[in-house]
């Protein structure tokens, strides 16, 4: 048995070197090349996106529309994003068409939290905006479950309209947690814990609460990731991890808002939500207190609405247009491409990352299917290093809450196009679902649960090797 998979493992350590080699062609090939087009069809190229790939690495490298979108799309995509990032403000206003804002809302607009259609940070612990770390919140229940809390709902809205009182403060307090590499050198992680303090009168007393700490991720390429074709990915499910290589990922299934069937959930950190569209009205509705088709009432629950005696007003806030054009846009951003894909760090990193395991799950290679929102998203090879599936990580990174279906340890593997450039857009480092980890390094210490083996994998290789997986990481 042992011998069989050492044998495998050296066959595929073969595999890998030939990939290698035969990517140091292909960079030299398409460095020669200046057709982006052609750069695009090539599957070990720079494009990760396919077709939808831009090139840019300065802090607007997230928010490029896909190519293959005609003059007129662009038109549709520019409104789309006045949408995104213009401020909602309390109605009545002159502002017709943009107001609505609340009565209770984390942010303002979507950029509020996606910041040039990137990802937030948690705030630091002098800092007044809370707004980059948004919370979800349950009553818990042992062993299963936990229930909407009666009074504070889903999610906590920090930020009222006059009138409504903010539903709740965060309180974050870290405490390090100290290990050491395999040769030696010492590392520090942060563990945060979180806590609720000004809560309003009537939300006191709830206990217990679980609370779920979420960033906002950067938005790029998700046309592609809704068109991958379902079966590839239940395909590499594998719940009880039959193949014994102590990974059991599973798709987050559920029922789609919008029609009886069960969808996969494919966005948010626990893959709670199947499609852009209805991630967007949930946007809208939770995270800004904007009314629409889809969700007709303001996000408070039965309590809120009898202490404020308060009733939604029937006419959406957002209209269809307008919500057709914010989702087009959404679903359109482009993905920028690798970066410095020839450099022999990045080469040795890349070789890094097949062996360390990380490929299993951040999963290198998909093909978009026929049907995608726009036909230029059809049929692309892309390279999301993700799987869509949700892998248990372990107590480390466990919050307690659960989401639909995913326990509380279990998390949707990210993304990891775009990971590189965080810093250019954001102006920061934080990665993870709470954006707890300050460096690549100490994402990836992070993990545990089905994911150990790679993490002590890195853990225990040498410096240069941990150095240029790093530096892999962060030329996608
Ligand atoms: C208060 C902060 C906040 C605001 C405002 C906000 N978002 Fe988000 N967004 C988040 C967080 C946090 C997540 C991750 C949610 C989760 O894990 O369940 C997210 C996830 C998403 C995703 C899924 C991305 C992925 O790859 O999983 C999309 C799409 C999205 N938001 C679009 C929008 C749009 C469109 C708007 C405006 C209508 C918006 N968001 C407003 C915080 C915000
Ligand atoms: C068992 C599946 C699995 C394996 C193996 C795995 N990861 Fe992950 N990775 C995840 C999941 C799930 C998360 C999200 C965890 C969270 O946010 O709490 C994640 C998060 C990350 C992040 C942070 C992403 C972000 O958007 O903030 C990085 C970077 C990362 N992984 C790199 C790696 C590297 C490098 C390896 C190999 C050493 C690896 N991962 C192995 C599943 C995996
Ligand atoms: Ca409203
Ligand atoms: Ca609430
Ligand atoms: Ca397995």
């Amino acid at each position: 048995m042992d011998r069989l998979r050492l044998r495998e493992n050296a066959l595929r350590a073969g595999i890998v070197l030939m990939r290698l080699a035969l990517l140091l062609v292909v960079a030299n090939l398409s460095e020669a090349q200046t057709d982006q087009t052609d750069r695009g069809r090539t599957p070990d190229s720079a494009a990760l996106g396919g077709a939808v790939t831009i090139e840019d690495e300065g802090p607007h490298a997230f928010g490029f529309p896909g190519p293959p979108l005609d003059s007129a799309e662009r038109r549709q995509f520019a409104v789309g994003n006045s949408f995104f990032r213009q401020n909602w403000v309390i109605a009545p206003s002159s502002a017709a068409g943009r107001d609505g804002l609340g009565p209770l809302f984390n942010s303002r607009s979507c950029s509020g939290c996606h910041l040039r259609d990137g990802r937030s940070r948690p705030p630091a612990e002098d800092e007044p905006d809370r707004g980059g770390l948004l919370m979800r919140v349950g009553v818990a229940v042992p062993g299963g479950p936990d229930r909407p809390h009666p009074r504070l709902g889903g999610q906590i809205q920090d930020s009222s309209i006059p009138g409504f009182v903010p539903e709740a403060r965060i309180v974050i307090e870290v405490e390090p947690v100290l290990g050491f590499y395999g040769d030696g050198e010492p590392f520090e992680l942060l563990r945060p814990r979180y806590r609720l303090t000004d809560r309003e009168p009537e939300a006191k007393g709830v206990t217990p609460i679980a609370l779920g700490p979420r960033v906002a991720p950067q938005l790029i390429g998700l046309g592609l990731l809704e068109a991958i074709p379902e079966a590839a990915i239940l395909a590499r499910e594998d719940p009880d991890d039959r193949d014994q290589n102590g990974i059991s990922g599973r798709a987050h299934r559920q029922p789609d808002p919008r029609g009886s069937k069960a969808a996969i959930g494919r966005f948010g950190w626990k893959a709670t939500t199947p499609n852009v569209e209805t991630q967007t009205v949930e946007a809208l509705a939770h995270d800004m207190g904007i009314t629409s088709k889809a969700i007709p009432a303001e996000p408070l629950t039965a309590l809120q609405r009898n202490h404020y005696g308060f009733d939604s007003d029937p006419v959406p806030e957002i209209d269809e247009l307008a919500q057709d054009r914010l989702v087009f846009y959404t679903r359109a951003l482009a993905v920028p491409a690798q970066r410095r894909r020839g450099d022999r760090h990045v080469i040795r990193g890349e070789g890094r990352f097949l062996a360390f395991g990380c490929a299993e799950c951040h999963v290198t290679r998909f093909e978009t299917g026929p049907v995608a929102f726009h036909p230029g998203w059809a049929n692309q090879t892309i390279r999301p290093y993700t799987d869509l599936l949700l892998h248990d990580l372990g107590d480390g990174l466990s919050d307690g809450k659960w989401d639909g279906d995913a326990r509380p340890g279990e998390w949707k593997t990210p993304p990891l196009w775009g990971i590189g450039l965080i810093p250019a857009v954001n102006g920061h480092s934080r990665y993870l679902h709470d954006g707890r980890a300050r460096s690549l390094a100490e994402a990836i210490l992070w993990h545990g649960g089905e994911a150990q083996r790679s993490r002590e994998a890195f853990r225990l290789a040498g410096a240069d090797d941990r150095q240029a997986l790093v530096t892999f990481l962060n030329s996608l």
